[in-house]
């Protein structure tokens, strides 16, 4: 039988691809293949439609990752931590339908309900897409060095919540243990992601937690133009302030609602243990996961807030959480 990695034996040239608004594991992921790859002497493009989040910045080969989609023909297009071409960006998903690319192949950690690349390597029990890129170098063979481990464990702390989610298995730590012993750092990784903060952020926080409202198992904050304004702050320096009000002692359901400057208004839903937000963000033809999702609305701040407490305190009414 043929190996499955047998196609990245074959392929020359790739490019790899990841979700727009990457995140830890979609960047980690991506270089992680990408390091492995070039190992074996391979042309890797590494390709976000995205800049790279603030905290991200330390990566091994940051440097690589182009917002630049290339035109040329490839052999092989990777999508990692992503299911949907057009979740990549539309100009990507353009390319796929003009096949642009010899061979698509997707790496994922998320249940497919239906086949995506010519090639799926999909592992759902993995915590993180960078689970399943190191058992692919793994496969291949590929010497794995402290960069690529250290790349990999940024992906497993990102996924778990430094560690903390319900996905945290021992095979979880397993793996953290071989990354450890591959030369990965968890001081230089956690270091990097959570304590090298622009000062921007705080003072955006504290113009956020001055909107905070909790009514009940439901709270919720805000970011506005005008504070980034005052906060002299990027946008995505509000990043995870979503997880805050959540955090509260008997809150269920949390929202922050970002002004994007549009006329849009951008909402990030999270939750404890009762409620699927990713239930309430559909709604908005938005998604997500079971205690993290989002959507946008196109409305005012003051509308976006009735609609989805709405939402929410139908949710809640749901789960017996609300009398009347
Ligand atoms: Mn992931």
């Amino acid at each position: 039988m043929t190996k499955k990695s047998s196609i990245f034996e074959k392929s020359r040239s790739f490019l790899i691809v990841s979700h727009y608004h990457p995140d830890g594991d979609a960047i980690g992921a991506s270089l992680a293949l990408s390091l492995g790859l070039k190992k074996l002497g391979k042309k890797v493009t590494v390709y976000n439609r995205d800049a790279v989040p603030f905290n991200l910045g330390f990566l091994p080969a940051i440097g690589e990752v182009t917002q630049t989609l290339p035109k040329e023909k490839l052999d092989c297009a990777v999508m990692v931590d992503c299911a949907q071409p057009k979740r990549v960006s539309d100009d990507f998903a353009k390319a796929v339908e003009a096949k642009q690319f010899g061979t698509l192949v997707c790496i994922d950690h998320h249940l497919l309900d239906h086949k995506v690349g010519d090639i799926d390597w999909i592992e759902p029990d993995a915590a993180s897409t960078g689970s399943v890129v190191w058992h692919i170098l793994g496969e291949m063979g590929i010497q794995k060095d402290a960069d690529i481990a250290n790349l990999i464990f940024c992906t497993l702390t990102v996924d778990t919540g430094s560690f903390r989610y319900s996905n945290t298995t021992d095979k979880v730590f397993a793996l953290a243990a071989e990354l450890v012993r591959a030369g990965a750092d968890p001081w230089f990784v956690a270091g990097h992601m959570e304590e090298n903060n622009p000062v921007e952020r705080y003072r955006l926080l504290a113009e956020c937690l001055a909107s905070l409202e909790v009514k009940g198992p439901y709270a919720s904050m805000e970011v506005t133009q005008r504070m980034l304004k005052a906060a002299g702050a990027a946008a995505d320096l509000s990043e995870e302030f979503a997880g805050i009000p959540r955090s509260i002692a008997g809150v269920e359901v949390a929202a922050l609602f970002r002004e994007t400057g549009d006329g849009k208004i951008k909402i990030s839903l999270r939750s404890k243990d009762r409620i699927d937000v990713s239930k309430i963000a559909k709604q908005f033809a938005g998604g997500g996961h079971e205690h993290a999702a989002g959507c946008n609305l196109k409305c005012s701040l003051a509308e976006a807030k009735k609609q989805i407490e709405t939402a929410v305190a139908l949710s809640l009414r749901g789960r017996g959480q609300v009398s009347g």
